[in-house]
């Protein structure tokens, strides 16, 4: 029943008769089944003044189901034994018998009972223990005080403390305590509660009707509800501080929206050669559909000017002497550096008419690699690109330094001899972990080859230094995940990314 249905019907008995007694016969004479919704509702009245409770301790005994089940068969289970060994008093049986006829439950326990009130004893004269009665007649006291207390529950009116405790330890009555309410009109009585507003509307006031109405006190002990938001995934907050740290160097984001790339940009126009095993489909993702790059969107006296490098060499290069493929550089891939984009920036760059520029590039590249617990068919490349008039490997150390230096890992940076297809020189950059002990891996780095350089147009004398991290590697780090699992693809638990921690990087 609804909670406003059984207010007023409780405001309405109270209104009329002045009380209720007892809120337990008051449920049980309006048929309310549940005592505890009442009592949710006088105890909501009471707290608004409009009734006084006075609270009664009830006991009472309950039939438990074997009890019930006891007093629907008329017979106690000791009562059924006796009756049945009576019936056979010429003819004695065993237990073994009585389990038959009467199941072995009643027989366990009706023998047990029976032989306590010495109603029935064991015969061994036949050899064989036969159950034998040992009255003429019975009464079964125990039926009367299960019959007493469910016609009275509350005083079990004819039966003793002894049969009731009795009864209680053979489990087949329970004593029920509970409590139940006097209802008297309190100060603020009425027959019908009108819900305190919450709200002042604009209906009240064109109305008036607000001078009547009572208003909802404010809690100030209540706390507001924490409004849901959204949350920032650990990766997105690493790749914020990356862009902090290259803005404020003066760095130019590059447009990096778009995965598919061309072999021409992502290899060719890096000097890459066309038989290096990183172009091969077990390193590389090629597309099927549409598996070819137009032509169009090369400019074809650049194209002609890569064909020639690869093959012939120039600007001092001897080359790599194969016979180039144009259809070779047409494949479609996903790219697998970000320094595809680059190669288009740079391009850009000298056909616009060189000058000076800083760019940065942080998005998802793709490689056809076995994956393990730190590693997955992708990743997200961090890469820095200088370019400038004689620049030299002194400028890459000295950005590096700077650059690591804000990522709190410059204390100790070393770097190491590499060799990158598109670099020369090249180097790998070691920062050492006083956390873990040990020279950790954060990168490589090189200056792209003038093989790379001259066809795009950068004029000579001009140099481009660069360098590239990952951005999972140092937020696994920095969050402590050690599963590339639980920080990137569907596993990733949203409770994860709704807890993380801010991230503090370095400077
Ligand atoms: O990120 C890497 N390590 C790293 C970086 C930061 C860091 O910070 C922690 C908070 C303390 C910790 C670790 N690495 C590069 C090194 C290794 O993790 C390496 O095992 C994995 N590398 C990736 C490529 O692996 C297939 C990281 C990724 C990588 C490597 C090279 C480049 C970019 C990404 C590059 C480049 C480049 C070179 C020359 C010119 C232009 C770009």
């Amino acid at each position: 029943m609804e909670e406003q249905n059984l207010e007023s019907i409780v405001l309405k008995a109270v209104g009329a008769e002045g009380s209720i007694q007892d809120s337990g016969e008051f449920a049980q004479r309006c048929n309310i089944e549940d005592h505890n919704a009442i009592v949710g509702v006088l105890k909501s009245l009471e707290s608004y003044d409009f009734i006084v409770l006075k609270e009664r301790s009830n006991t009472a005994y309950k039939l438990t189901e074997e009890g019930q089940s006891y007093l629907e068969a008329g017979a106690t289970p000791e009562a059924q034994v006796f009756t049945a060994v009576r019936a056979r008093v010429s003819d004695p049986v065993g237990i073994g018998e009585l389990k038959k006829d009467l199941g072995a439950g009643i027989a366990d326990v009706g023998f047990k009972q029976a032989m306590q009130k010495k109603w029935v004893a064991i015969d061994k004269s036949s050899g064989k223990p036969l159950v034998v009665p040992k009255v003429e007649v019975i009464e079964d006291t125990a039926l009367a005080v299960l019959k007493a207390i469910e016609n009275d529950p509350a005083t079990a009116q004819g039966t003793n403390a002894s049969e009731l405790q009795q009864m209680t330890k053979r489990k087949l009555v329970a004593l029920k305590k509970w409590s139940s309410y006097e209802v008297t009109k309190g100060p603020k009585f009425a027959l019908e509660r009108k819900k305190p507003a919450t709200d002042l509307t604009a209906e009240m006031i064109q109305k008036g009707t607000w001078k009547d109405q009572e208003f909802k006190e404010y809690n100030f002990d209540s706390f507001g509800l924490i409004p849901d938001g959204g949350y920032l995934h650990p990766l997105l907050k690493v790749r914020t501080q990356f862009r902090k740290i290259f803005t404020n160097l003066g760095f130019e984001e590059m447009p990096t929206n778009n995965y598919v790339e061309s072999s021409f940009w992502n290899f060719d126009a890096l000097f890459q050669p066309q038989q290096h095993p990183a172009r091969d489909a077990h390193d590389t993702f090629f597309l099927t559909k549409p598996s070819k790059a137009s032509l169009d969107k090369i400019p074809s006296d650049y194209l002609a000017r890569v064909k020639d490098m690869h093959e012939s060499g120039g600007f001092g290069s001897i080359g790599y002497g194969y016979s180039w493929s144009v259809e070779e550089s047409q494949k479609n891939l996903l790219r697998t550096h970000t320094t595809a984009v680059s190669s288009r920036m740079l391009y850009k760059l000298a056909q616009d008419g060189f000058k000076p520029a800083k760019y940065f590039s942080i998005d998802r590249v793709f490689r056809n690699e076995s994956i393990d617990r730190t590693h997955l068919a992708e990743f997200h490349q961090v890469e820095g690109v200088v370019c400038g008039h004689g620049l030299h490997l002194g400028h890459l150390i000295g950005i590096l330094q700077e650059f690591f230096n804000r990522l709190g890992l410059g204390s100790k940076l070393r770097f190491k001899p590499a060799y990158n297809p598109y670099t020369e020189p090249s180097m790998e950059i070691f920062s050492y972990s006083e956390e873990l002990g040990k020279w950790m891996e954060v990168g490589n780095s090189g200056m792209f080859r003038p093989e790379m350089l001259r066809p795009m147009g950068i004029p000579e004398g001009v140099n481009v230094i660069a360098w590239g991290l990952s951005l999972e590697r140092p937020t696994m780090i920095l969050y402590g995940i050690d599963n590339i699992r639980d920080l990137f693809g569907h596993r990733v638990s949203l409770q994860t990314v709704r807890n993380n921690a801010l991230c503090r990087m370095g400077m």
